[in-house]
């Protein structure tokens, strides 16, 4: 069962590269890079062991590039494979051509990044584990007619979601059945086009709810754990903007009975490898949307609650052994926001702002965690996504982990791009912020 790795190959690129770095460094475990031409000058490129050019500047040049990444696995010797996020992390393909070349993936089963993929199978899934789901369907529907129907049964508004989606590519609010035909087309259009697979399945449309997402585990020995939710609702585009943990919002009561649910799920499968199972919450129900089969931005707001690192715990996994803080108590320990700095500008409607960080001043002290890759002189490259890293406080309680966020978001200095740190701190001042009461709909109402 145990399988050794000594060495790791880190398919990715910016601070999740970096972040894989720090957690392999001390276990010590070596690590290969892989960069595409555009990130030759990039952190993840200088603190690995190993660092291996993989293409052009394209994602599908370099960091989508399966035989290059494979190749440069097998050249370099490496025996494991992180994914981090994005990109092949979610990739069932990508996950079995690794392990049919001898090489570990950090990462769960490709039977269940498969199962997952697909929303109405999921659903399915959930179903049978006794989860609660939205009401609506769980197999595509088959006609415009169809979705008249279920949707007549279960009263408008509805929302049409992909099979294939997730991140909110391919979904489209119906207010009533005369938009129902021409909202079913275009979202069709949208799912072929970016997944290939233009299948929708519908629900009801919860008009204003959070966003609460459970962190999982399974081991190869049938082991399942958790490490408390996380508060994702401030998104703007299906982009997180702000997350936190412990939900500032839920009672005692609702957070085990969403544990509960999540590792009912977990179990159902014998999912393995870190996952994110993720709810709508409204009025004391939770939902049960998705689940994801991969390490998640906004990790860092659990790890300071927890004390777990999970980057660690996802390559002990992954190198047979049990989830390591089976047999201890885990308890949560104060409260952990995180702010995604991304480098766009706030006045041109966020566009992004890549170029060179002209005068760098990374905030510090008791609390503040920075999870990034750039440094004074780094130009940012203009081929990925805007974000250049997260600032994480840490509090007793939430009132300081806000005014922790808000002294390090003050004392942040970056020169020559344009931030989002501005929005942060509106987003700080917001009373509904404050106490709590805002939805996956607040933040576009505050921009
Ligand atoms: C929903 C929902 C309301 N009702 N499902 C967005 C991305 C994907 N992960 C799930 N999402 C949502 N699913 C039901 N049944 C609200 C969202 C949602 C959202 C929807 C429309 C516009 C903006 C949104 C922002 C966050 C979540």
């Amino acid at each position: 069962m145990a399988q050794e790795i000594k060495r790791i190959l880190i398919a990715n690129r910016g601070e999740i590269a970096v972040r894989i770095i720090h957690a392999a460094k001390e276990m010590g475990i070596e690590t290969i890079a892989v960069y595409s031409e555009a990130d030759a000058e990039s952190l993840h490129v200088q603190l690995a062991d190993y660092a291996v050019c993989i293409g052009g500047p394209s994602p599908q040049e370099s960091y989508l590039n399966i035989p290059n990444i494979i190749a440069a696995a097998e050249a370099w010797g490496a025996d494991a494979v992180h994914p981090g996020y994005g990109f092949l992390s979610e990739n069932p393909t990508f996950a079995k051509i690794v392990e049919s070349h001898g090489l570990v993936f950090i990462g769960p089963r490709a039977e269940h990044i498969e199962m997952m993929g697909d929303k109405t199978e999921a659903k399915k899934i959930a179903k049978r584990a006794g989860v609660p789901l939205v009401p609506g369907t769980d197999e595509p529907l088959e006609t415009v007619e169809d979705a008249k129907r279920v949707a007549a049964e279960i009263g408008y508004p509805v929302l049409l979601k992909a099979a294939a989606g997730g991140g909110g590519r391919g979904m489209r609010i119906v207010e009533d059945e005369g938009e129902m035909e021409r909202k079913f087309l275009a979202a069709s259009s949208e799912a072929e086009a970016a997944f290939g697979d233009g299948r929708l399945y519908l629900e009801k449309f919860i008009t204003r709810p959070k966003h609460i997402e459970v962190q999982v585990f399974g081991d190869v020995h049938g082991n399942v754990a958790h490490l408390y939710e996380r508060e994702c609702s401030l998104q703007r585009r299906h982009q997180k903007v702000v997350e936190e943990a412990p939900s500032p919002s839920i009672t005692d009561e609702e957070r085990e009975r969403v544990v509960g649910y999540a590792l009912n799920l977990v179990r159902e499968i014998g999912y393995v490898n870190a996952g994110t199972v993720e709810f709508l919450y409204e009025d004391g129900n939770f939902y049960f949307i998705e689940m994801n089969t991969r390490v998640q931005v906004e990790h860092p707001v659990t790890e300071m609650v927890s004390g777990v690192d999970i980057i660690k715990t996802q390559i002990r996994i992954a190198m047979g052994e049990e989830i390591p803080f089976l047999r201890e108590k885990i308890t949560l320990n104060g409260h952990a926001i995180e702010a995604r700095i991304n480098a766009e500008d706030p006045e041109r409607n966020f566009t992004p702002s890549p170029g060179e960080i002209t005068l760098l001043h990374k905030p510090g002290g008791f609390g503040i965690r920075i999870d990034s890759h750039i440094y004074q002189g780094y130009r940012i490259p203009p081929f990925y996504d805007s974000m250049i890293g997260k600032l994480v406080s840490w509090g007793r309680d939430r009132d300081e982990a806000i005014a922790r966020l808000r002294r390090a978001l003050e004392e942040f200095v970056i020169e020559g791009v344009k931030t989002n740190i501005p929005l942060h701190l509106m987003i700080l001042e917001r009373r509904d912020f404050l106490t709590g009461r805002f939805y996956t709909n607040s933040l576009e109402k505050w921009v």
